[in-house]
């Protein structure tokens, strides 16, 4: 089996150890970072996701397999950025005021960064202003918001409207997510798409980006 091979099988199976070991060995046979990012980690998550959608894997699954991919792009990471590959974009992501979930957020987050997206995380709980701030000091081209109460929701819009009273509105799409989030109320608030699971949210990050 090959390197890429072997780093692939082990994110599919999320099994974490064998990944930093595959990426470590791939590495020193001096395949280049950029082929173990694409066709090992990467495209292991883009199988994973199509599994997920298509009830063959499930939340569990995405999760380890998740981790397993993380684990291995700690090692990729310094030797990606020594090669000079550009981040596919950048993502600022995090979980509502007043909501603490965090589980869904972390890995639609995971999975933006397997597709390439630098993603800077803000955690849960996170005001209105505190995502006008970050995007004023890092400006993204992707805001994501994540809730899981029906009761947080509101607060997407409360987002939305505080990054217009700051004049970022136009620098900035707008992505939200989450179990009770639906395509009509990311139109109402005025948001640039919805996703509902982690791959598709890869998808509409890529798209909202061109
Ligand atoms: Co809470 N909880 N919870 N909870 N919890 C729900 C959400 C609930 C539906 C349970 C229920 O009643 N059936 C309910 C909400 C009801 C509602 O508002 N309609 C609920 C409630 C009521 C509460 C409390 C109020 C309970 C209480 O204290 N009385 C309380 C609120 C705390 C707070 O946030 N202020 C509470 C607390 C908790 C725990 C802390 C115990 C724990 C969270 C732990 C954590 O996250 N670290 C918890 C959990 C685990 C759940 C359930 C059981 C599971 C959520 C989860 O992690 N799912 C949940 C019931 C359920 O969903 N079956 C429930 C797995 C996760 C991978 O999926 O988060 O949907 P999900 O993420 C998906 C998609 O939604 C999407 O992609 C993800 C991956 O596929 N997605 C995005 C998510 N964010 C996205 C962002 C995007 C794009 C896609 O772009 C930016």
């Amino acid at each position: 089996m090959s390197h890429i091979e072997t780093i692939f099988n082990a994110v599919l199976e999320g099994d974490a150890a064998g990944a930093k070991t595959g990426v470590t060995a791939a590495l020193n046979a001096g395949i280049a970072p950029e082929t173990i990012l694409k066709e090992g980690l990467i495209a292991a998550m883009g199988e994973v996701g199509r599994l997920f959608e298509e009830n063959e894997y499930f939340v569990p699954e995405m999760l380890v397999a998740a981790r397993a991919m993380q684990g291995g792009l700690v090692l990729l990471k310094p030797h990606l950025a020594a090669g000079g590959v550009a981040a596919m974009g950048k993502v600022i992501i995090g979980t509502v005021k007043g909501d603490l979930h965090d589980i869904g957020k972390n890995l639609v987050a995971m999975m933006l960064e397997g597709a390439g997206f630098e993603v800077i995380d803000l955690g849960t709980d996170v005001a209105p202003d505190k995502f006008v701030k970050a995007v004023l000091e890092h400006k993204p081209q992707v805001l994501g918001m994540s809730a899981l109460l029906t009761t947080t929701m509101p607060s997407m819009g409360h987002t939305i409207k505080a990054l217009q009273e700051a004049g970022v509105r136009d620098q900035v799409k707008v992505m939200i997510g989450g179990a009770p989030v639906t395509d009509a109320f990311a139109r109402q608030i005025g948001a640039d798409g919805c996703s509902t699971d982690a791959s598709s949210a890869v998808r509409l990050a890529k798209s909202l980006i061109g």
